[in-house]
């Protein structure tokens, strides 16, 4: 028997609640019954131990955001995972990412600063100003934005650019989000293509800046919480849209209502909620969030944990590959003699697509392809399916790889470490105990 199994079923059997705070003191460990249950498997019955990679602690004993994280409770929203008040943050269970289109419920919600007050008013007069580089400066109402462009419908990934960060070792500032800061609504709005052709942009118009209506958490009048920028291109891409309802309703107010930017596959942070006014610039725009380590990444990998001002970083741009495991919750236990698991979860990878999911259960050592779905258009997640066989009881990890259309895969551990905490994308692990 191999050392690091010894060591955690001897921590395990003596105290495992214990035991898993000493060794995941910051992530929420697993309790009671799933914990007793899968403290007792590991290092009891693990059928793929000779696969286990040295050192490596079992899935069920390190899950990022799990039992021990509170849960949101707030009208029209699912349990989701409680990361913060204040500002509100909440974190979508993977398990909970099973719908093709997310239900406005089981949206993760980020926000910076407070919540703006409900806009009272009749929501076809809410006002979006377009300015800055443009021959025409436009002001107009979600009404004339409708009858003056084409209103489109498209199912678009959000994801926050922090997604999956509670994977960094060591921990860095902000949310520890696991997986689940990502969305696949169903979006209907107006390409911002459309408007700022209708502005004349100057040839001196690079770059956008963002901004609504939620005040800063200090409550100083005027103060932004979040005010962000994309370069043209991509304010230009015909899945960028100026939003105003998702999945055939009003957008909800958590979520922005009553127009909020989309500006799918790239950090959930470029999709203003609350929007309220749009600038064209020939610079990159430096509203909070810009700048720094803000939504930057580094260049030449730096070393973890290592003080830097991001001065030599670039901004965050297309989001890295992801697949999730939607259909089998991380804990699941099974009946004794299960031998064959359908799986199917979701899959994304920013601008591009998703080539390939690949699943194992014997911790990497062999790799079971599945089949992935095309997008039902750009910038919509995929879905994927397939199934594994187990050649008998006891605890396995389903480990689950996206490889994108250029050919990366999702690393084991998250890399490119960085002082934020941005674009981790280690593969995901369930662990599920048969029997
Ligand atoms: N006005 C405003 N827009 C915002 C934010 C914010 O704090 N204020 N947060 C951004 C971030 S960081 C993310 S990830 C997404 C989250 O959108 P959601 O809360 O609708 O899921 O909104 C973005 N838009
Ligand atoms: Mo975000």
């Amino acid at each position: 028997m191999k050392r690091t199994e010894r060591g955690l079923s001897e921590l395990y059997s003596t105290d495992p609640e214990r035991a898993d705070a000493l060794a995941f003191g910051r992530r929420g460990p697993l309790k009671g019954a799933t914990l007793a249950a899968m403290g007792a498997a590991v290092g009891a019955s693990i059928p793929f131990a000779a696969q286990m990679p040295d050192g490596m602690l079992p899935a069920a004993l390190a899950q990022p955001a799990g039992n021990g994280t509170p849960t949101l409770r707030m009208d029209g929203k699912a349990a989701l995972l409680l990361l913060g008040e204040r500002p509100l943050v909440a974190e979508t269970p993977e398990a909970m990412l099973d719908d093709d289109v997310t239900p406005v419920d089981k949206f993760f919600v980020r926000n910076n600063g407070g919540i703006p007050d409900r806009f009272a008013g009749d929501p076809k007069s809410w006002r979006v100003r377009l300015d800055g580089e443009v021959n025409t400066p436009l002001d107009l109402s979600l009404g004339d934005l409708e009858s003056r462009f084409e209103v489109v419908t498209l199912r678009l990934q959000m994801e926050c650019g922090g997604n999956g960060r509670a994977g960094f070792v060591p921990e860095t500032r902000g949310n520890q989000w696991g997986n689940g800061a990502i969305s696949n609504g169903e979006w209907t709005g107006v390409r911002l293509r459309d408007v700022i052709r209708a502005a004349g942009p100057k040839d001196g118009a690079r770059f956008t800046g963002h901004f609504g209506a939620d005040p800063h958490l200090s409550g100083e009048p005027g103060r932004l919480s979040i005010s962000r920028g994309m370069p043209i291109a991509k304010a230009m891409d015909d899945t960028t849209l100026i939003a105003f309802r998702l999945n055939g309703q009003p957008i909800p107010h958590i979520h922005g209502f009553p127009a909020r930017l989309v500006v799918p596959g790239w950090p959930g942070s470029l999709s203003q909620k609350w929007l309220n006014r749009i600038t064209l610039r020939a610079t990159p725009h430096d509203g909070p969030g810009m700048g720094g380590t803000s939504y930057r990444m580094p260049v030449r990998p730096i070393v973890p944990g290592s003080n830097n001002n991001g001065a030599d970083f670039a901004d965050m741009t297309s989001m890295p590959v992801r697949a999730l495991l939607t259909n089998v919750a991380h804990g699941t236990r099974l009946p004794a003699g299960t031998r064959r698991l359908d799986l199917r979860g979701q899959a994304w990878a920013g601008d591009l697509t998703v080539r390939d999911v690949h699943v194992s259960t014997d911790f990497g050592a062999s790799w079971t392809a599945m089949q992935v779905a095309a997008p039902p258009n750009k910038h919509s997640w995929q879905r994927w399916t397939g199934s594994v066989e187990l050649p008998s009881d006891g605890y396995y990890e389903i480990w689950t790889r996206g490889t994108d259309s250029q050919g990366r895969m999702q690393p084991h551990a998250a890399a490119n470490w960085n002082p934020q905490g941005y674009g981790a994308n280690a593969m995901a692990r369930v662990a599920v105990l048969i029997g």
